[in-house]
């Protein structure tokens, strides 16, 4: 037998694929890459299988799914990718007889699949054990090598669209995205303040983003000087640094120098989320998370329609970590549609594809915007039409630049980053500015580990507790006692934890109310 199951912890298949010690998954991978071969022929469409465990430590690894349009794996299937990786190795051929029966998969069309992995060093003997897989079906693939998720997400779906979303190949990424932000930035001219060339300092969390945002800033270095920090050549991935370091601990990484008012982005370890942060004068950290880059963008992109004289449905998805000014900020000053929706990209991106432009970002930046198809036809409609308002013209055309600079797939550190940059330049503001937008409530972020975090079951996207009964009321009581005070609860889908949320009008008080709540659940 081939990758023997060697291990009898059940393995669930969740909103980050399955995730866990690299040593546990040889087994797993191969049989993902059974599961991506019989997904690609059900979908008669090629498959992605991204290697990576995100921001978590080094010694994890995970593997998810990319479904034909660079989406995550349908809800239904996750429940058969958890039951091909638990079933025992005796039952293992028989399990996959039953679902080519039941979803009626003709094993003998042609199937696709490509992967990639992040630079855990566990991640070429977990790809050699998913190619084993593959190709006990006997399918096509192509090994990626070292890619970002974001950019996995991109090559499946350009494939599946025959080249039409963009050339399906790292390099046509890199070319799809340099070209829209070359193209905007010389469109863009301030006649009254004349910028001078942004420099931006990048946290790669010692991951591939930093590999791959080198690549991409040679592309754009006529209007952007990017400087990349913790870089893959010798420090730790994701240790002291990375996008999910500076967001929860809410300070700098480590290995990036501190000068004031200069913007620096953290990545995350598979370069799919983007966090801002930079000093003031008296060296005091300031972090501008997903909240704040989807006021910013949603701003932007309602300038241009607003110029480009379109009416859009624009609607901004939240989830419950979503800071509550942010919210007040989107809802009262900018007068733009909020929904909340689960943790999860999955809930944020279906919800995002209800708006005709949906700009969905987590609090922890992982993030992009939407478009219907119906935007990029009014966009190309303004400038067919030839108005004779040139600034029209120009804002439909900036518009449609903005949105091949947008990696419609999936969150992306480097378009994202790319998106924020050239949002701050048509703006024409600077980090200080888009940070005084709205001022964050003080919050805080715990995690604390229950017997069985599967006992507890929320409701009203994740904010209230209905099971165990006893914990929501004493959660209400405790936030009674704080100015501005929220706080809510929810089992990890990716770790083993609970985490505790709060926030109020001060720091001290967002601590204890987090605490205290900690302690109903603990
Ligand atoms: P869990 O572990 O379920 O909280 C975390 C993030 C999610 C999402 C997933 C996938 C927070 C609070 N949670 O999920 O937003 O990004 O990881 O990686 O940031
Ligand atoms: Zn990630």
């Amino acid at each position: 037998m081939n990758h023997p199951k060697l291990i009898n912890q059940i393995l669930e298949y969740g909103t980050a694929g399955f995730r866990t010690k690299a040593n546990l998954l040889d087994h797993v991978l191969y049989r993902v890459g059974i599961l991506a071969v019989l997904r690609s022929k059900f979908k008669k469409a090629t498959i992605g299988v991204m290697i990576t465990a995100s921001h978590n430590p080094v010694e994890d690894n995970g593997v998810k799914l990319v479904d034909p349009h660079g989406e995550m794996l349908a809800p239904d299937w996750e429940v058969i990718a958890t039951d091909l990786a638990n079933v025992s190795d005796d039952r293992l051929s028989s399990l996959i007889d039953s679902i080519v029966h039941k979803w009626e998969i003709d094993i003998t069309s042609p199937s696709n699949v490509i992967f990639a992995r992040d630079t855990r060093p566990s991640g070429s003997s977990l790809s050699a054990s998913l190619l084993d897989g593959i190709k006990s079906l006997n399918s096509s693939f192509t090994d990626f090598e070292i890619l970002t998720t974001p950019q996995l997400h991109y090559l499946v779906h350009s494939i599946n669209t025959n080249g039409l979303y963009g050339t399906p190949t790292p390099e046509g990424y890199i070319k799809k995205l340099s070209a829209a932000f070359n193209q905007l930035h010389s469109n863009i001219k301030h006649e009254t303040t004349p910028f001078e060339k942004p420099r931006i300092f990048v946290d790669g969390a010692n991951g591939v983003g930093a590999l791959q945002v080198k690549k991409m800033s040679k592309e754009i270095e006529s209007y952007i000087t990017i400087e990349v920090f913790n870089d893959a050549t010798s420090g730790k991935l994701n240790h002291m640094c990375g996008a999910d370091y500076v967001k929860i601990q809410q300070k700098a990484p480590e290995g990036v120098p501190i000068i004031p008012y200069e913007r620096c982005a953290s990545f995350d370890g598979d370069a799919d989320r983007v966090i801002y942060y930079y000093f003031d004068s008296d060296k005091r950290f300031h972090m501008l998370d997903g909240d704040k880059i989807a006021a910013l963008i949603a701003g932007c992109i309602s300038d241009f329609c607003v110029q480009a004289g379109l009416s859009v449905d624009l609607g901004v998805v939240q989830t419950a970590y979503a800071n509550g000014a942010s919210t007040k900020y989107l809802t009262d000053t900018k007068m733009l549609k909020v929904a909340c929706v689960c943790t999860g990209v999955k809930h944020l991106h279906s919800k995002a594809q209800e708006f005709e432009v949906g700009v969905y970002f987590e609090a922890n930046g992982h993030g992009t915007v939407l478009y219907k198809a119906s935007v990029k036809q009014k966009l190309n409609q303004v400038i067919q039409n030839g108005s004779s308002d040139d600034s029209c013209r120009v804002a439909a055309e900036n518009l449609l630049n903005f949105i091949d600079l947008t990696n419609e797939t999936v969150g992306d550190s480097i378009s994202d980053m790319l998106l924020v940059e050239t949002a701050l330049k048509i703006k024409a503001i600077d980090v200080l500015m888009w940070d005084a937008m709205y001022v964050d409530l003080p919050n805080r972020q715990l995690k604390t580990q229950v017997c069985d975090r599967s006992i507890f079951v929320l409701t009203n996207a994740e904010q209230q507790v209905v099971k165990p009964e006893s914990i929501q009321p004493k959660i209400d009581e405790l936030v009674s006692k704080y100015k501005d005070g929220r706080s809510f609860v929810r089992p990890s889908g990716t770790e083993d934890v609970v985490r505790i949320y709060a926030e109020a009008d001060t720091q001290m008080n967002a601590d204890w109310l987090a605490y205290e709540v900690s302690l109903v659940v603990y």
